[in-house]
């Protein structure tokens, strides 16, 4: 007689299966926040120029961070948020308006 209980083929060992999730990169929102001081327009060029938006967008955006006192511009990689955040801060400290930008994750 055998002295195995199970014969070949016959494992009783649990099975595992991994699921991998796909790892995303970690998102930031590049916010605009308003004041008092800095004319419309000129948000209105920044949104334009760092952003990619058209008039309408911008100004619609522009509008937002006026009545609410903030507004989410748009949502990039850490680097890119990064270097948006920096160009429209360099800009504004430029030309004397106290336009602030800020970055948060997602
Ligand atoms: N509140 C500013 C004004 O009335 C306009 C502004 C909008 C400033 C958005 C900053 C951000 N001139």
């Amino acid at each position: 007689m055998s002295d195995t209980p199970h014969g070949p083929g016959d494992d009783t060992s649990i099975l595992t299966k991994t699921k991998s999730k796909t790892q995303r990169p970690p998102l930031y929102k590049v916010m605009l926040l308003n004041d008092d001081y800095t004319p419309m327009e000129f948000v209105v060029h920044i949104l334009e120029r760092f952003f990619g938006l058209n008039h309408a967008q911008s100004f619609e955006i522009m509008l937002a961070v006026h009545k609410k006192g903030l507004a989410v511009v748009g949502v990039f990689s850490y680097e890119i948020a990064e270097t948006k955040v920096a160009q429209v801060m360099d800009f504004a400290r430029r030309h004397q308006h106290p336009l602030q930008c800020t970055m948060e994750k997602e």
